[in-house]
């Protein structure tokens, strides 16, 4: 692999995904074992109901040196999962990668590349690429483009798909921002964009492959409605509340408040 000077941490959250999540990892394994740099993949099962963890635990068994198999209890969002699963980081880049390979991970290089092109800190996956080559369902497209104008207004971030499972960060720019942020599932990618924006950081965007597996995809309205109301909660906090500059207050705030709770 070219324009890499560290290891690399792949994040994979896993949600219900037992039909695919063995020839996906091994799929992930080829590719960055082609790659011929040093690598680890943390999975973070999200308290799914069927067989996902027990079957990647059994295969890590096989790559003990490359997978770490961690489980959440309980089922509570993509983000979550991504914010615990960063605990077990020990690489130099981090990248997010989505477990049902509607992206493959052999784009990973083009991030890498456009990484070191731009001079960026973080390089996102994006649909909305000029070069992108997407294929999934019109209304997915729909609901994606409205949420680009939303994002627009209300944060003018400069990229256009935060959504995309596809994301490289160099680490420390995660171990600045994940203490800040709350948002638990879909809008969480777009929590941490906005607090690294925020914080000075270089988003750059590359072009990606997508092909949908999923005949049907997955997110509902009920997805759609949280992701809008999480997006307006972070707008919330970040202009209104001014959470994100005044953490230690809002913390020592909660903090206060529990040891009182504990008192009575
Ligand atoms: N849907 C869903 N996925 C989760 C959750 N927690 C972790 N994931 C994982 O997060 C990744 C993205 O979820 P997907 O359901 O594929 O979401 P998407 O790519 O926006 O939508 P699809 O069109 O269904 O693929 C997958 O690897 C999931 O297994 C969750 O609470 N819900
Ligand atoms: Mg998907």
């Amino acid at each position: 692999m070219k324009n890499i000077d560290g290891k690399i941490s792949i994040i994979v959250p896993a949600y219900n995904e037992a039909g695919r999540i063995v020839p996906n990892i091994e799929e992930t394994i080829r590719t960055f074992d082609k790659f011929g740099c040093d690598w680890e993949l943390i999975l973070m099962d999200d308290g799914s109901s069927d067989d996902t963890f027990t079957l990647a635990d059994k295969l890590s068994l096989k790559h003990p040196q490359r997978l770490i198999i961690k489980r959440n209890p309980t089922h509570a969002g993509k983000g979550r999962a991504l914010k615990k699963a960063f605990r077990y980081v020990s690489g130099k880049y981090v990248v997010f990668l989505d477990a049902d390979m509607d992206l493959h991970p052999a784009q990973v290089q083009t991030l890498f590349d456009i990484m070191r092109l731009d001079n960026a800190d973080i390089v996102i996956g994006s649909k909305l690429h000029p070069n992108s080559v997407v294929n999934y369902p019109l209304q997915r497209r729909i609901v994606s483009f409205g949420y680009y104008l939303l994002v627009k207004l209300l944060f003018n971030l400069p990229c256009h798909d935060t959504q995309t499972g596809l994301k490289l960060f160099k680490v420390e720019v995660l171990q600045k921002v994940f203490p800040r942020i709350l948002v638990k599932q879909f809008a969480f990618d777009l929590e941490v964009l906005v607090n690294a924006n925020y914080l000075g950081y270089k988003i750059a965007e590359a072009p990606i492959v997508l092909n949908a597996q999923r005949a049907f995809g997955r997110i509902g309205v009920v997805s759609v409605f949280t992701t809008f109301w999480d997006t307006l909660t972070v707008f919330y906090r970040m202009y209104i509340l001014k959470y994100y500059d005044r953490i230690d207050y809002y913390r020592r705030k909660k903090l206060a408040k529990e040891s009182r709770r504990l008192r009575r």
